[in-house]
């Protein structure tokens, strides 16, 4: 059984203590890989192979920096085929969708980041009157933490990573113990590369261990974090106190506003898209449906029709649009959301139960895609996170009563409203809390944009000049002519 290592100092090496955490196959129930089940002692190591790097890092030229993310990058597409099969068995997502989307994601986000430090500029302020001139100058941090979740694996884990290395900045990093594979194969690319020692470590094992040394390390004071709001409100408890800057990527329970003059066939075929990709296990996915009552019954009906045709089965099948759900914990904890929308009085319009796929994935964690109806919008089941292939629909009749159904949850992190009317989708957009806002469309990407949420779903923004001034500090020199 393969055997995965820690990335320190430029080699993979085994954990400190020599113990192993099982890796399970999704589709198959079976464990597949052994990862490290590191603790401080490693992360002691890696924060002390990035302190030894950084001096040279940090002075290496910005365009050389770039030129080799932009190697890495070319790596991980030369490695398309074996990374997208790798991220589909560890995460039960279809091969199709790791494809088209994570893997060609994370190359582009260290390219994105590669060509932009080329690009990022710091600003000039000359005072008149007083013949004065300020400038600013933005400097790496040291080691940066950067801990990622299992739902989008490599593409978020080089979502962090990537801004952090261009801006000069030395890595400790951690990917989820649920889906750790292709960090690990990202380590071996970065070595194949000539990324320096030092410069990128990558420390495998649980949360509690290994993502909370890295936190209370008094050597990182930079923490980027995606992952589930609790965990985020525990990671900020350890963090603020010691006065480390933090970016956190929470979770959401976005909202999707269909009014009843939108482009009819688009807003259905995306909201499926939105409700249902990665077995809803996007925290940008849609996962409360409201609809302008006299588009209701059509867009239900019709909803429903293609929820259903959804096929669900093996992740390495090419016709497969729903793969396994993440993990069996993860899979019990949808199975009781969808037990407690029956206790609240939802109707189940379709799915609601584990789907059993035949032959090798016979003992596979599939649940079927499943849509309510009928429950009050502000219950716990539409405004706690799910993170599941499930979704409610609710019908409404003016503008406010949308907003304030929307608005309701403490999330805040992105929302889709379907319409033709121009001035209405502008007006409802400025008024609902969520960081991104998508109007006839989803998940449409331009990397350039802030990314993140409001409320519970967050602090702090990723994306663009943004995730750079974050991994930089600015210093403000001010001369007198
Ligand atoms: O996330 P965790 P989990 C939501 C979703 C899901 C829930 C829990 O609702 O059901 O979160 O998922 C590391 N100190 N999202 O348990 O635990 C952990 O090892 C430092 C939304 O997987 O937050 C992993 O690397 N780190 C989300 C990372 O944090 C700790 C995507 C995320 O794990 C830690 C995933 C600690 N004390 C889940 N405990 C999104 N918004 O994208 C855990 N970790």
């Amino acid at each position: 059984m393969q055997q995965l290592q820690n990335y320190i100092n430029g080699q993979l090496i085994a954990p400190a203590a020599g113990q192993y955490i099982d890796n399970y196959n999704p589709a198959t129930g079976q464990v597949y890989a052994l990862i490290p089940d590191s603790d401080a002692q490693d992360v002691e190591l890696a924060v002390q192979a990035a302190l030894a790097a950084f001096p040279a890092w940090s002075s290496t030229p910005a365009e050389t920096r770039g030129r080799l993310l932009m190697r890495i990058a070319d790596l991980i597409d030369q490695n398309l085929d074996r990374l997208a099969k790798a991220e589909s068995v560890d995460n039960g997502k279809p091969l199709k969708l790791a494809k088209a989307v994570d893997i060609p994601r994370a190359s582009s986000n260290m390219r994105f980041y590669g060509t932009a430090i080329q690009h990022f500029a710091s600003e000039a302020h000359y005072m008149e009157g007083t013949e004065a001139i300020n400038y600013t100058v933005r400097h790496p941090h040291g080691v940066a933490g950067c801990i990622s979740p299992w739902n989008l694996p490599l593409y978020l884990f080089t979502w962090k990573i990537a801004p952090a290395l261009a801006a000069g900045n030395c890595v400790v990093a951690k990917p989820s113990e649920v889906t750790p594979m292709t960090a690990y194969l990202l380590s071996e690319l970065c070595m194949e590369a000539g990324l320096p020692a030092g410069v990128l470590n990558i420390v495998h094992g649980y949360g509690h261990k290994v993502g909370a040394a890295i936190t209370a390390h008094p050597r990182v004071p930079v923490i980027s974090f995606t992952g589930g709001t609790a965990t985020g409100r525990s990671i900020a408890a350890t963090a603020a106190p010691m006065f480390k800057k933090l970016s956190l990527e929470l979770g959401g329970k976005n909202p999707n506003i269909i009014f009843a003059d939108c482009d009819f066939t688009n807003a259905l075929h995306t909201s499926i898209q939105s409700s249902f990709a990665n077995q809803g296990q996007i925290c940008l996915c849609g996962s409360r449906i409201f609809i302008e009552r006299p588009l209701y019954e059509q867009f239900r009906d019709a909803f429903v029709e293609k929820a259903k045709a959804l096929t669900v089965g093996d992740p390495l099948e090419d016709g497969t649009k729903q793969g396994a759900l993440v993990s069996e914990q993860h899979l019990q904890k949808v199975l009781s959301y969808i037990d407690l929308a029956k206790q609240e009085g939802g109707s189940i319009l379709c799915g609601g139960q584990q789907v059993q796929v035949a032959g090798r994935c016979e003992h596979g964690w599939f649940l079927a895609p499943t849509v309510i109806e009928g429950l009050p919008y502000n219950c716990r089941t539409n405004t706690e996170e799910i993170f599941g292939p499930v979704v409610t629909l609710t019908p409404f009749d003016t503008e406010e009563e949308v907003l304030r159904y929307a608005n309701c949850t403490d999330y805040g992190l992105s929302s889709t409203i379907w319409t033709q009317n121009l001035p209405r989708a502008h007006r409802v957009a400025h008024q609902l809390h969520a960081g991104i806002i998508w109007i006839n469309t989803w998940l449409l990407r331009d990397l350039r944009t802030p990314f993140g949420g409001m409320k519970n779903s967050g602090v702090g923004r990723e994306g663009g000049f943004e995730a750079l001034n974050f991994f930089t500090e600015p210093q403000n020199v001010c001369v007198k002519l």
